[in-house]
């Protein structure tokens, strides 16, 4: 209770329109408080649908304290369970990725179906159940090539995604991609740090030198504000969507997600070094090449760019209060082929250099932070409108979730 009142009184502290009070950036009380309240209770963003194929794969992703086991049975649906085994709760599978067609307890060799059900467990008695003990199942969602799960006993309402995820996704063709590479970074600071960082482009110029080729270093395009109040924007919404296209900025109502569509720089098509695409198969019903690229976030964790000719997937996973993995996905079009209709290299170098160059940054913010001498300053009324909207995000999601009848902390 003591840190529930710690916490309202650092949110009534804080400034509007001003970074946060040094405590929501490394206190490892106010870390516990976001997992508690935020990464327990939200939609987390877990994989794309081509990591996981058909029949024999496993995949797991650490939320806290929680580890979630993810399988793809034989029927095609993905679900996720606790990784924890029902008979003396051994972790199930300790690696990050695995292909097998059971999951086997390396404890005891309880054997699980990819579905959850308990096929086999030896010489426990005439009164087991088997079926009394079945993986305990986390929820878990499939929109559009993305995977998503929720450790809440009540998730919130996907309809709405869904059918927006349909509009502006389905065109990209979600179903036909296949992961062309995944890079795994650590970042030394605290996770809204990496959000933040995303929801501006103020330092994209002084930066982002191969990200800037293309990437329209443009606030009016990548902020919180509709991509139309800039001309480039509303030229590029107009002509999309008079083409079949969804591309207008569309926010959710409580704003913890959102798409829209931006023109990339003159008349570049793709992040590659010279503006051209990087993979020469274009994706589903994308009418032309230089779409620019359709821009979702949802929070708490995550953000991707959906291309003529490529999607990206950024997955943000809190490690501690100062440490933050951020793995980052390419996806093409199942049938291109490495080295004939698309190089590695050139798919990925400018996220590459981008991704470095952002950890980059956040660790000189993190450090800047814990300095004594850090008191939160103002955002620019003009290019920080979008961390300005995840900060109120965050700080009403933290209140919802004191709130909420079922809140608690250890
Ligand atoms: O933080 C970044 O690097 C990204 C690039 C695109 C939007 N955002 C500003
Ligand atoms: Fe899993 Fe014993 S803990 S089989
Ligand atoms: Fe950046």
């Amino acid at each position: 209770m003591t840190q529930y009142t710690e916490l309202r009184a650092l949110l009534d502290s804080r400034r509007p329109w001003h970074s946060l009070p040094q405590p929501f950036y490394n206190d490892p009380k106010m870390h516990q408080a976001d997992l508690d309240l935020i990464w327990s209770k939200s939609w987390i963003f877990v994989a794309a649908s081509a990591e996981l194929p058909k029949g024999e794969t496993l995949q797991t992703v650490q939320i806290g304290a929680a580890s979630v086991l993810l399988a793809r049975a034989k029927d095609g649906v993905v679900r996720a369970f606790h990784n924890s085994c029902r008979h003396r709760g051994s972790r199930l599978c300790a690696s990050h990725k695995a292909n097998s067609p059971r999951i086997v307890c390396p404890y005891h060799q309880w054997t699980y179906d990819l579905d959850g059900k308990l096929l086999w467990a030896r010489e426990m008695g005439p009164d087991f159940k088997p079926q009394d003990h079945g993986l305990r199942p986390v929820h878990c969602r499939e929109i559009q090539g993305m995977i998503y799960v929720c450790l809440a006993d009540q998730p919130a309402d996907t309809a709405e995604l869904e059918a927006q995820a349909a509009r502006y996704i389905g065109p990209h063709d979600p179903a036909n991609l296949k992961v062309a590479y995944q890079s795994r970074i650590v970042e030394k600071a605290n996770w809204k740090l990496v959000l933040e960082n995303n929801r501006e482009c103020y330092h994209c110029s002084g930066n982002h030198p191969a990200l800037c080729v293309t990437f329209p270093d443009d606030p009016n395009l990548v902020g919180a504000d509709d991509s139309t109040t800039s001309n480039m924007g509303l030229a590029h919404v107009n002509r999309c969507e008079a083409a079949g296209l969804p591309s207008k900025y569309k926010c959710a109502e409580d704003e913890r997600w959102r798409f829209v569509r931006i023109p990339f720089v003159g008349s570049a098509v793709s992040y590659t070094l010279d503006g051209k695409a990087a993979s020469r198969r274009r994706l589903g019903t994308v009418p032309f090449d230089d779409a620019g690229s359709c821009l979702y976030y949802h929070y708490p964790n995550t953000w991707n760019h959906f291309l003529s000719d490529q999607v990206l997937n950024f997955r943000v996973l809190p490690l501690g209060p100062e440490e933050t993995e951020v793995t980052t996905t390419w996806l093409v079009h199942k049938d291109a082929v490495e080295g004939v209709d698309y190089d590695l290299k050139r798919l990925t170098e400018v996220w590459i250099d981008t991704n470095d160059e952002d950890r980059r940054i956040v660790e000189e913010n993190q450090q800047g932070i814990n300095s004594p001498g850090y008191v939160p300053g103002p955002y620019s009324p003009v290019q920080e409108g979008g961390v300005n909207q995840f900060v109120d995000w965050y700080c009403q999601a933290l209140r919802d979730g004191m709130d909420a009848p079922a809140a608690r902390l250890a």
